[in-house]
């Protein structure tokens, strides 16, 4: 996978350090690789320990950049992974939609978070590979409860495969980091800047699409 490109070090204007953790094979490289390149490659070598990926975002006009640490699932990379949780400002916890033992592997890897992250870390769920529409084991709904009861800042499903909400899903966790910071003000579609609300399908939680009944619950 690719590591850091030569950027240079002065061209942004903020920085945040993303983690991105779930079970093995849920996807969260190619989720990473369509972040950065917007392709994806079917055949993909499992993660050895950690691997490291920068874009920079435009966020109203700011440079944001993302350094993303890609974690590798595998039960024995465990502690090389739980090394990288302290200096994150934001965690993505990954789960397959099509694999019900990886959302089951959920909350322990919020436990992770909680136990070796900072205190103040942002936490978005993301159910990967909605494109599998018929192999689908997890309810987005019991994405969103288990969202909710874990107070995380949303939960929504991609596709790395299609490059569906990918961009969405870093975006969101710029624009609360950026807005916990008070560095820059909500996106214009957010009706709740520091709360999650959770709708249906693949959308993110302040998606146009969501019913209006579950908007905001703040
Ligand atoms: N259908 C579909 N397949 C996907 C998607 N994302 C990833 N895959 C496939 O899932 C497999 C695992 O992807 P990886 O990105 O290597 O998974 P990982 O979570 O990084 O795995 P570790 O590095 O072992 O933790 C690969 O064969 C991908 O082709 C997706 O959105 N849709
Ligand atoms: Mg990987």
């Amino acid at each position: 996978m690719q590591s850091a490109e030569p950027e240079a070090e002065d061209s942004f204007d903020f920085l945040f350090k993303i983690i991105l953790v779930g079970d093995s094979d849920v996807g969260k490289t190619c989720m990473v690789q369509s972040f950065k390149s917007g392709i994806f490659i079917e055949k993909q070598q499992n993660t050895i320990g950690v691997d490291f990926t920068v874009r920079t975002l435009d966020i109203d006009g700011k440079k944001v950049k993302m350094q993303v640490w890609d974690t590798a699932g595998q039960e024995r990379f465990r502690t090389i992974t739980q090394s990288y949780y302290r200096s994150a400002h934001g965690a993505i916890v990954a789960y397959d939609i099509s694999r019900r033992g990886t959302f089951e592997s959920v909350s322990h890897w919020i436990r992770e978070v909680e136990q070796y992250g900072a205190a103040n870390v942002v936490v978005i769920l993301v159910g990967n590979k909605s494109d599998l529409h018929a192999q689908r084991q997890v309810l987005f709904e019991d994405a969103c409860t288990l969202a909710e009861k874990n107070a995380l800042l949303a939960a929504l499903e991609t596709s790395a495969k299609e490059a569906q909400n990918i961009d969405a899903a870093f975006v969101l966790m710029a624009r609360e980091l950026l807005a916990r910071n008070s560095l820059t003000i909500p996106d214009q579609s957010s009706h709740c800047p520091s709360q999650f609300t959770l709708g249906d399908g693949c959308q993110p939680i302040y998606g146009a699409a969501v019913p209006s009944d579950k908007k905001c619950e703040c």
